[in-house]
């Protein structure tokens, strides 16, 4: 394959300001013809360059005349325009949505058609620069059976429709706004719509439109919510407002993302649309919410102001995923957020960052730019951000966004002139902090406190680790917030103090401490590092309890739980009471704030664990941890039933206190569950039975599934009986499966993936049951290899139908050089394996062959 480098980068040689597509649609065959306007913006004489991916050209026209100067370059057309400075070429295709299962380009998916072309999936449906350079205004005819495709929907707005014949019809759709290729957009399909309104800040009535098969109407309405609250907070806080006269939302079963941002015509997983509360979890809604929201604000993060090139894409991915975050902050509980955040970064990106896949989040090289929609791109991007909002505060940072937006509005801009913004708008010099553009790795701070004479002092040594390509690494600017105590009540505090770090060693005073003071560091994870600080567990108990820090406060209580997990795994005693105690405490705030309680007492999951540890010890980290479990299950039983005894909140209850207490309810069950106690079976499945939504039955579903009582049997056949075809419920159903922290579960995922009722063609499903497995890590890593050999299986079978979801499941197997020998070569293995697959696409390749070094 070929590697792409960032430093190669050159201007478009044309430019193609205006596109005339027309579509002739059909399942089986759909007829594109595309015209480009085509100016040269090249000195010197060069050819038209339209790249293609499994295209054929029926007829090439230039100026309205059949051309015959253009080749084939590979799958590319190369069209000769000699010394002409303008042209109109034009090109005939024939596409097969029906038998496109990448799901890039135009796919059919449940009878509709639809398109998804970022990152290069235009190329797919005609030939095209199909760079984020070149941008246009879209003209795009849609024609097709009435019947079959009453609804057509493009980008813009539509001009004009009517009747063709044989019972066809067509819609013209026009965008305003040029655009580049990857936020092309089309639908065509039986679909019913959600309308509403919004009114901009400037008195315009913007129309909205959420459109889903009949049916599923009645689960269009938070989405609904959530886009006007979108609209609104992004003038409020950004001063954007929104530019067309209607936004259309298409909810899709087969989709390989989450969601994309096309211009005025979002379209959706239905996973990130659909919700009600028979059927959605709160944590459902909330992701509903949260992408909503992201693919809105992409209107101004990506789409008015676009990326350059795909090195740039943290460029407008990390920027909204900061502003979707802030968002849900403030739709919600800013600290609960922010622990859910930082829960993510640490299980998806600070493995990423420490194994083979690492690279800075402006990549230097790729070979299949879909590997790069990464945790770290986006994850890590958002805390690069944020980092900067930090530093600047929040008017300096709106300054810096106005003059970002302003300067490049309708650009195709770099990650360079978002910083330059931030440098010029918030007055500040970010010379050093450019690294966090070009270094991967996670920056590590080694801590110590000293004293001289009544005088305490904190000394900080910043290491960034070698990765791949990068031995050796420069020192980070970050925003460090800390603050210091006294634990006796006496003596002085430091109060909440913002750090700026530059070198590799620095020392910050904290002031005068009769003794060693309680030291609260990284508050609000206000840098994205690994803090190596020892402390004893009397000082994180007295933390957990008094920092007035809520996120510092849940991170205490995590890190005493992590050092006696740590040191149960290596078989030392820990400090079993001293958890117990600040749990016990922790608890009794249950009825102040249930949400961030119920994050508070979550144990550390098995693959953080893992993550302290020179070598991974898979089965060791289950015992103790679920041995931690039944303990605080035990010492505490009196609390978690009484927890459970308390009316659930009604379901249709949405209030941030009604899903902080069902939350609540179910770590209450999963302590209880962990105690063996003999009726603990029958509690979660009345729980299971009476619950009147979703969030009670997932949980209580997802602890049956970890033991092996009738009732969990019983509880699985009345799920899958009741919910077989509603494909997104039914994904929960595989989902706990995969789960499972039962000895045979590994043999459990084999057979599903053998129910008539899994399926390689839908995304959704392969990551409910694969990706749900991969993340076991018990399981996953059982020592006989089975599951990486499942793993693989799964690879090698869904690469040829869809490389791109496929390639998302290589990582795992990456992991390798953090477990034993014996593991390490399964692994290695099986990576060669798929290696070893002849007709491997592009997408898997790169992703396992730098698996493997
Ligand atoms: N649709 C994906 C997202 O919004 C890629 N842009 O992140
Ligand atoms: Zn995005």
């Amino acid at each position: 394959p070929v590697t792409i480098h960032r430093g190669d980068y050159r201007p478009p040689e044309w430019q193609i300001p205006d596109i005339a597509l027309d579509f002739a649609l059909g399942i089986k065959e759909t007829r594109v013809t595309a015209a480009l306007s085509a100016v040269r913006a090249a000195d010197a004489p060069a050819p038209l360059l339209l790249r293609g991916d499994g295209l054929t050209p029926a007829e090439v026209r230039v100026d309205g005349a059949v051309w015959n100067d253009w080749r084939m370059d590979g799958s590319d057309l190369v069209v000769d325009l000699g010394d002409r400075t303008a042209a109109t070429v034009e090109v005939d295709t024939l596409i097969h949505p029906a038998t496109n299962t990448q799901l890039m380009g135009l796919y059919a998916s449940n009878g509709m058609l639809c398109t998804q072309c970022e990152a290069e999936g235009f190329r797919r449906i005609t030939f095209h620069p199909d760079r984020p350079d070149v941008l246009s205004r879209y003209r795009v005819r849609l024609a097709g059976d009435r019947a079959r495709f009453p609804i057509l929907l493009s980008n813009g707005n539509c001009i004009a429709s009517g009747e063709g014949e044989d019972g066809t019809h067509w819609a013209l759709w026009e965008d305003p706004w040029p655009k580049p290729s990857y936020l092309f957009a089309l639908v065509a399909g039986d679909l019913v719509v959600n309308r509403d309104s919004f009114t901009t800040m400037s008195g315009r009535k913007v129309d909205l439109g959420i459109w889903v098969r009949d049916g599923d109407l009645d689960r269009t309405h938070h989405a609904m919510a959530a886009l006007k609250h979108s609209m609104k907070w992004d003038e409020e806080v950004y001063g954007r407002e929104y530019d067309l006269d209607r936004f259309n939302i298409v909810a899709v079963s087969d989709f390989n993302m989450g969601a994309m941002e096309n211009k005025g015509l979002n379209i959706f997983n239905t996973r990130y649309i659909l919700a009600d509360p028979d059927t959605a979890t709160d944590m459902d809604y909330d992701g509903v919410e949260g992408v909503v929201a992201h693919e809105y604000f992409h209107n101004w993060s990506g789409n008015r102001v676009t990326c350059r090139d795909w090195f740039q894409l943290s460029l407008k991915e990390g920027f909204t995923v900061y502003r979707d975050q802030s968002f849900s902050a403030a739709m919600g509980s800013p600290a609960v957020k922010r622990i859910e955040d930082v829960r993510v970064l640490r299980a998806a990106q600070f493995p990423e960052d420490a194994g083979p896949l690492a690279h800075p989040i402006r990549p230097d090289s790729y070979q299949e730019i879909s590997n790069f929609y990464t945790a770290t791109v986006y994850n890590k991007g958002a805390e690069v951000i944020r980092m900067m909002a930090t530093l600047l505060g929040p008017e300096r940072f709106r300054r810096g966004t106005d003059l970002y937006f302003d300067r490049h509005d309708g650009e195709a801009a770099t990650c360079e002139d978002f910083i330059r913004a931030m440098e010029e708008g918030g007055g500040i010099d970010l010379t050093q902090f450019r690294r966090w553009y070009e270094q991967a790795g996670t920056p590590k701070l080694h801590l110590t406190l000293a004293q001289e004479g009544g005088e305490w002092f904190l000394d900080i040594v910043q290491t960034v680790p070698p990765t791949p390509g990068q031995p050796a690494k420069a020192p980070m600017m970050m925003p460090l917030r800390l603050a210091a105590f006294a634990m006796d009540g006496g003596g002085a505090a430091l109060p909440d103090t913002l750090v700026t770090l530059t070198g590799a060693a620095q020392r910050v005073p904290l002031g005068a401490f009769a003794a060693r003071p309680a030291l609260s560091v990284n508050r609000g994870f206000s840098a994205p590092v690994i803090v190596d600080y020892e402390r004893a567990p009397g000082e994180l108990a007295w933390l957990a309890a008094h920092d007035d820090d809520p996120f510092a406060r849940y991170e205490a209580l995590q890190q005493l739980m992590l050092d006696t997990l740590v040191a149960a795994v290596s078989g030392e005693a820990g400090n079993r009471d001293a958890v117990i105690g600040a749990v016990a405490r922790t608890l009794a705030g249950a009825a102040d704030d249930p949400a961030f309680v119920a994050e508070a007492v979550l144990l550390p999951s098995e693959a953080f664990i893992g993550d302290q540890m020179v070598t991974v010890d898979p089965d060791a980290i289950r015992s103790a941890r679920m041995a931690l479990q039944g303990a605080i299950g035990d010492a505490l039983e009196g609390q978690w039933r009484a927890i459970l005894g308390n009316p659930a909140p009604a379901a249709t209850d949405l209030s941030p206190a009604a899903k902080g207490r069902r939350r609540l309810r179910g770590v209450a069950l999963a302590y209880l569950a962990a105690t063996g106690k003999e009726d603990v079976a029958a509690l979660a499945f009345g729980i299971f039975s009476s619950a009147d939504g979703m969030t009670e039955r997932q949980a209580a579903l997802a602890t049956l599934a970890h033991g092996d009582s009738d009732e969990r049997a019983h509880a699985l056949d009345i799920f899958y009986q009741r919910y077989r075809d509603d494909p997104l419920v039914l994904d929960k159903w595989f989902q706990v499966q995969a789960w499972s922290l039962r000895s045979d579960t590994v043999a459990a995922v084999a057979a599903l993936a053998q129910h008539p009722d899994f399926t390689l063609a839908n995304p959704n499903r392969v990551r409910s049951l694969y990706g749900a497995f991969a993340a076991n890590q018990a399981a996953f890593h059982q020592a006989d290899g089975a599951g990486y050999r499942l793993l693989a299986d799964l690879v090698i079978a869904l690469d040829p139908k869809n490389p791109q979801t496929a390639a998302r499941m290589i990582p795992p197997l990456g992991r390798w050089k953090r477990f034993d020998v014996a593991r390490q070569a399964l692994m290695k293995t099986e990576l060669e394996r798929i290696l070893a697959q002849p007709g491997l696409s592009r997408d898997t390749t790169e992703q396992a062959s730098k698996s493997l070094m």
